[in-house]
């Protein structure tokens, strides 16, 4: 590095900086919201903290951790479902949307809290997931019990007097098949899910009014906002006619963003969104920048925020991902809702492997520092950044070779509808290894005691082996690490609005190892500089990019030279310019 280079940099900038204190302030140019400054950490609440040694993490011990949250400085908490479920799909399949599942605790251990964190100035997502129910809810058991109970028409049935019904594909069964048969009534019941998932039928006003109910319930409670799940399904086309061959390839086209979508979420808007100081982002945004549009514009009075599967999609195989590909995705999405609507920027969730295993490289040698590096860009993002539980530690995937030990009822359905198809269960397994759910389910790593601290009993789905060195205790002693970095790069967004509303523009929009952007809100203007490569690099920047300050940095210095800019392994920095 050469210090006079940088001396200049820096002395031009305060020069540079002074000039632009003199101005008066610009008015802003956006429109500020807090859940659009809010960062969001999801907690998988099974695999969070157990606090009565049953192996499976609970209320009381999301309780304990509390002020852990609240030091690393996010502001919101999704918490996947908690409500009564027989756990066929962990919560996602919901007995009573009013009651708290047994193994989660009590609504007093709830109200507890919530409270606890309002106190700490966090606030409170809720799961909602009214695709479906559980068979195992009431309505359901009503509605299977007669063709002419109340209830039936909760449900989507097709009586078999009309014969077959046309093939609706499923995502959880384990022969592929959305229709089940049911000889008690003679009729087929729908399930986009898990058998034990069917689905809610929203046509119904009814159905609808239970929804808005139970929304109203939790608004009551002080929830501040709400998830929807798999939302982008819910309304369907009754008439159930034959969809063309390989329709199951572009689901989201086929069964997002059915004809009265638009319509229930309306009635929800007046109903529950706009009564409360609240927010809703769906799951999935349709297959177009249209149909998210047509979902969370300022105009609309529907959502506030959704997310795309465009971006998570990317890498979601064993061929692994190029760079170019994931900067294109990002900067699409980027350029469509530069001027209207908002998007949630993640690069793991519940339902994803490991970020760190999937978008970095988890081997020792470059497992923290790509980490730090992939927390660098969801934080710098243009979007609501939501950063799963464990993914500030730099928690990977953990390596299952046996069916055995999976868990997740879309691997061990997804294995018996592979074996009955005859696919080569090699591949599978493989494939499964890198791209199961399981593999970012895994017990929260606290520190190196029995079970990474996460539990007195036999944790419900292994802990990571690498615990004893990947774990929170570790990481608060040393300055250096993910946990620490995640924290000085989360205070760095709330501290700056130009990282939540600022433009994105690319820089080097071709580069295969280098994914440069910059931010610029009113006068000011920064860089940031990703290496998504295990190789060092040197990029020349433009000549109008004169680095300043730096924000951040996982590296100790910057080697800059001129405008040659040398970048270590997975280096990621920001930088005034
Ligand atoms: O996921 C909806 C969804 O579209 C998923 O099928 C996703 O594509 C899949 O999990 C990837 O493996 C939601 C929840 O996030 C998921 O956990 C639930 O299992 C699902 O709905 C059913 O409620």
């Amino acid at each position: 590095m050469k210090w006079p280079v940088l001396i200049l940099i820096f002395s031009f900038l305060l020069i540079d900086c002074a000039k632009k204190t003199e101005q008066p302030p610009a008015e802003p140019d956006y429109e500020p919201k807090w859940w659009k400054e809010g960062i969001i950490y999801q907690i998988y609440p099974r695999s969070f903290k157990d606090s009565d040694g049953d192996g499976v993490g609970d209320l009381r011990g999301i309780i304990e951790k509390l002020d852990y949250i609240q030091s690393l400085g996010v502001d919101m908490v999704w918490l996947n479902p908690i409500y009564q479920s027989p756990n066929v799909d962990n919560g996602y399949d919901i007995s009573d949307y009013r009651n708290i599942m047994d193994e989660f605790g009590t609504m007093e251990d709830f109200d507890e809290m919530l409270a606890g964190m309002h106190e700490r100035g966090i606030r409170f997502v809720m799961d909602v997931v009214v695709n479906h129910s559980s068979n195992k809810h009431e309505w359901f058991k009503q509605s299977r019990s007669s063709r002419d109970n109340p209830y039936r028409d909760y449900y989507h049935w097709w009586p078999s007097e009309k014969g077959e019904p046309n093939y609706r594909w499923s995502f959880f069964d384990d022969k592929g098949e959305a229709w089940k048969y049911d000889s008690l009534t003679d009729s087929y019941y729908l399930h986009y899910f898990a058998v034990e998932q069917p689905d809610l039928n929203w046509e119904n006003p009814k159905v609808r009014q239970e929804v808005f109910d139970v929304m109203k319930f939790w608004a009551e409670k002080g929830v501040d906002g709400f998830r929807l799940d798999a939302f982008q399904y819910v309304s369907k086309d009754t008439t159930f006619a034959e969809l063309p061959e390989g329709f199951e390839n572009n689901i989201n086209k086929y069964y997002g963003m059915g004809p009265n979508l638009h319509g229930y979420l309306r009635e929800m808007y007046d109903q529950v969104l706009s009564q409360y100081d609240v927010f809703a982002v769906s799951e999935g945004a349709g297959s177009t920048f249209e149909d998210a549009h047509s979902l969370v514009d300022s105009d609309r009075d529907e959502l506030q925020m959704a997310y795309h599967f465009e971006g998570i999609g990317v890498g979601s195989s064993l061929d692994r991902y190029t760079l170019s590909e994931f900067r294109g995705i990002y900067s699409q999405w980027d350029s469509a809702f530069a001027e209207d609507g908002w998007l949630s920027i993640f690069l793991a969730n519940h339902d994803q492997p490991r970020m760190v295993s999937k978008y970095g490289d988890d081997s020792p040698e470059f497992r923290a520092i790509s980490n730090k590096m992939l927390n660098t860009f969801i934080l710098s993002m243009r979007g609501t950044p939501y950063c799963y539980y464990g993914d500030e530690l730099g928690m990977t995937n953990i390596d299952f070779d046996s069916i055995d030990q999976y868990q997740d009822v879309a691997a061990l359905n997804g294995y018996k509808k592979a074996m009955s198809e005859g696919a080569d269960m090699d591949d599978f397994m493989q494939e499964l290894n890198f791209m199961s759910r399981d593999n970012g389910r895994t017990p929260m790593q606290w520190d190196a005691t029995k079970n990474a601290g996460f539990s007195d009993g036999v944790p419900w789905l292994p802990v990571n082996e690498n615990y004893t060195e990947i774990n929170v205790d570790l990481q608060e002693e040393d300055k250096e690490s993910c946990l620490n970095y995640f924290r000085r790069m989360v205070k760095l967004r709330k501290a700056n609005p130009i990282l939540v509303y600022g433009d994105y523009k690319v820089i080097f929009p071709k580069h295969e190892q280098v994914y440069a952007f910059t931010r610029s809100l009113g006068e000011q203007q920064v860089i940031v500089l990703l290496n998504f490569s295990s190789e060092p690099v040197t990029v020349t920047l433009p000549d109008n990019v004169l680095m300043g300050e730096v924000w951040i940095n996982n590296y100790k210095g910057v080697k800059l030279d001129g405008q040659a800019l040398n970048m270590e392994p997975y280096q990621s920095i920001i930088a005034e310019i």
